[in-house]
């Protein structure tokens, strides 16, 4: 995600890190380059300026902690104003006191309404409600059963019918209240770019509706045009908060950066996919961390969290400490990590990654894991609980049993190694922040 920023940003960290003073000129110097990075990120200018504006104000400013070197304190500052930039703090879907809760999902043609429906809906569903999504896009051949097939897929009711949309929605409310249901998501149709006929529409359905909250769905690739887009959308309908999808690809970051600060409505949840589980809660904190290459050891920890079960985590934190950790562990660890998503994305929220230049063979894909689950299987109980036997004959054995080859066992055989090094550092770090029997490896 950011990459490139991301990239540029650490650099210029890295150069102020080199001095152990900071002169006016250093600052000078840093300010000019995180403005040419985030323009080149594609970062609305006036957002720019005013970033780049606060955070020399506050560099050169009297704010001095004893505790941090100057690097640190600057590092510190754009962490801070960036967090601020994209919000400051998380803003969940709000339920209504009188349910259904309505929601209304906006955006242009492919910005990702249709999809974030049912991510939506099964984000609710494991909140304990009951979701409703309504199929209100008649326009797009095809629309209606793209939500279908979402819905039967995943298991959550679709209400549809041929006619316009306003029946649509007014009958599917009628059907949300009659089944009971809670939570009622109108997926509605997009555009190739604003027109009137579309937003007439959705002003329609709005008053018809009443939603408690409109989301505008926004492709992150489409860089700072989403800044104009929102504008649009918020002059003519108005808006309560924002998806922003498709952070999975090689977005640069201009809409996630301006879109907050230039609308006012906060960014409430990101799109990492296109899987039904791949909606996420905005975090502003974390995301500027990530951004600043200072990964995101809070999503991972609470995505372990779901994943594990916190006895077995403190267990196993023991285990890492007094270097007790095997390959029966490695093992269950990995079918763990297995379950919080595709190994991937896991390695990319720790920080420091993927540019640590250490980590990078362990950069694991899913296909290797099943590789690595054979070798393991093959190992007998002592080798794996005594790793340090596997000499030449047993790596040829284990090599034969997995039908994998010597020179895989050898790799696996590294890997441990250094995983188990890793992880006793990071247990340190996850220490430090204050967080106890919630270590994911
Ligand atoms: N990689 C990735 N793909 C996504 C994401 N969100 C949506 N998509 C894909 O983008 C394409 C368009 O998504 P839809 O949900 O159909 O978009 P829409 O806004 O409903 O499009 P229209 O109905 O044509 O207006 C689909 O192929 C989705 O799978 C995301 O976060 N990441
Ligand atoms: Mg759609």
């Amino acid at each position: 995600m950011f990459q490139s920023l991301s990239d540029r940003l650490q650099n210029i960290f890295s150069k102020l890190k080199g001095h152990g003073k900071l002169s006016p000129s250093d600052v000078d110097e840093a300010m000019r380059e995180i403005r040419l990075a985030l323009l080149e990120a594609d970062v609305n200018f006036k957002v720019v300026k005013n970033f780049v504006n606060k955070i020399k104000e506050r560099a050169v400013g009297a704010e001095v902690l004893e505790s941090l070197t100057p690097s640190q304190q600057v590092i510190k500052i754009v962490n801070e104003e960036m967090t601020a930039l994209l919000g400051s703090t998380e803003s969940k879907l709000l339920y209504a006191s009188q349910p259904p809760t309505v929601v209304m999902l906006v955006g242009l043609q492919g910005s990702g309404k249709t999809t974030a429906t049912a991510k939506l809906a099964h984000l609710a569903r494991n909140q304990g409600k009951h979701p409703l999504l309504i199929a209100a896009d008649i326009y797009r051949p095809a629309a209606i059963d793209q939500l279908i097939a979402l819905g039967e897929e995943n298991n959550l009711p679709v209400y549809h019918m041929d006619e316009k949309p306003e029946k649509i929605v007014e009958t599917g409310l009628k059907e949300a209240t009659k089944r009971a249901l809670d939570v009622v998501i109108v997926d509605t149709a997009g555009r190739l770019h604003i027109d009137e006929n579309m937003m007439d529409e959705l002003v329609r359905l709005k008053k018809l509706a009443r939603p408690h909250q409109i989301l505008l769905v926004v492709d992150s690739m489409t860089g700072q045009d989403a800044v104009n887009l929102a504008k649009s959308f918020q002059d003519k309908l108005d808006f309560d908060g924002i998806i922003l999808t498709k952070l999975d690809g090689d977005a640069r970051g201009g809409a996630a950066l301006s879109i907050r600060e230039v609308t006012g409505r906060p960014i409430k949840f990101i799109s990492l996919g296109e899987k039904i589980n791949s909606l996420e809660v905005f975090h502003p904190d974390r995301m500027a961390s990530r951004i600043l290459g200072m990964g995101d050891v809070l999503t991972l920890i609470e995505k372990a969290q779901a994943a594990s079960d916190s006895q077995q985590a403190e267990e196993l934190e023991r285990k890492i400490r007094k270097s007790e950790f095997t390959f029966e562990d490695f093992l269950s660890q990995m079918r763990q990590l297995k379950k919080m998503g595709p190994i991937s994305q896991i390695i990319k929220m720790l920080p420091g990654m993927p540019s640590a230049s250490g980590m990078k063979n362990l950069n694991v894909s899913d296909k290797d894991m099943v590789r690595i689950e054979a070798i393991i299987e093959s190992m007998t109980p002592e080798e794996r609980i005594k790793p340090a036997i596997i000499k030449g004959s047993r790596r040829e054995r284990i090599a034969k049993g997995s039908g994998t080859s010597v020179r895989d066992v050898n790799q696996l055989l590294a890997q441990f190694n250094q995983t188990k090094k890793m992880m006793k550092k990071m247990l340190g770090m996850s220490k430090k922040m204050g967080r106890k029997g919630t270590f994911p490896f």
